[in-house]
């Protein structure tokens, strides 16, 4: 095990940038980057003045998912699984604001699956992204099964994870994979943009937005709106909402303040 960094945190503005940091391993994942990604994920979260989060890998690529040369990757691996990719992915869906995946390269196995966590992504013309599990005879894991046929419905997830095959950045933005394909050296300064103008909208309100929408997912119409009433009570409360009517009333740019 290594004490170098292996990824990075950013701040500019109300705009945290984490990026995953080890390069000539194409940023693969092993326990000791996991658990230092979910301290950092974690505090990111609990941080009132970071409004939005950019992620993104170091060199050429975004991140090749678990390092398959860790000495004993496969020892315990379902506590491993519970313990250091599962925090990963619940802090990326349940981070209380924006979170945007700038796939600068390649995202393959359980490094998708952290890019499909995030609410939204950007992709390198020159990426692709794999499902590799099947390749080494693994099935899909940190949330992929769940959040990928979401996201492209079953038969299109079961395609890509069966066949493993490498889908380029025209079909994933085919597919709505993602929002927006660029040439790879603007696809940071474009996420971080997007972050700048998504870190300056209404921050709670965001959150419980994406809140809603993932719960969506599960729920009946009955409890949606339910939850939608209960979710709209605090959203009246917050300072954001006066200060939304009140432009909106003046005939000015709302100034956001995420409280
Ligand atoms: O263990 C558990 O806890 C279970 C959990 C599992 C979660 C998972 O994520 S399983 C899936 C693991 N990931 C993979 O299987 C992906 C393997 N990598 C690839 O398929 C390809 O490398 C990429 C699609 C990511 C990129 O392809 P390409 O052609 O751009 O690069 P390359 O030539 O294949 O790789 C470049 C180097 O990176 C190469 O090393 P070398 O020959 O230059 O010394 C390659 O071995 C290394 N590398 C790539 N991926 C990994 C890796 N080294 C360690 N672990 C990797 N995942």
């Amino acid at each position: 095990m290594t004490d170098e960094p292996t990824h990075r945190v950013e701040h500019d503005g109300a705009v945290a940038t984490v990026t995953l940091d080890r390069p000539d391993a194409l940023n693969a994942q092993t326990r000791a980057s996991r658990r230092a990604l979910i301290r950092d994920l974690r505090a990111l979260s609990a941080d009132s003045a970071v409004r939005c989060v950019v992620l993104t890998g170091a060199g050429r690529a975004f991140c090749a998912g678990q390092d398959l040369r860790e000495p004993d990757a496969l020892e315990n691996v379902d506590a491993v699984i519970r313990e250091t990719y599962v925090p990963i992915v619940e802090s990326l869906v349940g981070m209380p604001k924006p979170v945007i995946a700038a796939i600068n390269g390649a995202a393959a196995g359980a490094g998708l699956s952290f890019a499909l966590a995030c609410d939204l992504r950007y992709m390198a013309e020159e990426a692709v992204l794999m499902l590799a599990f099947s390749n080494i005879g693994l099935v899909p894991d940190a949330g992929g099964t769940w959040l990928l046929p979401r996201i492209i419905g079953y038969s299109r997830a079961f395609e890509l994870a069966a066949t493993a095959r490498r889908v380029g950045a025209a079909e994933a933005l085919e597919l709505g994979l993602v929002g927006r394909v660029l040439p790879r050296d603007e696809v940071l300064p474009a996420a971080q943009a997007l972050a700048a103008e998504l870190a300056a909208r209404p921050t709670l309100a965001l959150a419980w937005t994406k809140r809603l929408l993932r719960s969506a997912e599960h729920g009946s119409l009955a409890d949606q709106m339910e939850l939608e009433a209960q979710l709209q009570a605090a959203a009246v409360l917050t300072h954001d909402h006066a200060e939304g009517v009140a432009a909106f009333l003046e005939k000015r740019e709302a100034r956001f303040e995420g409280r």
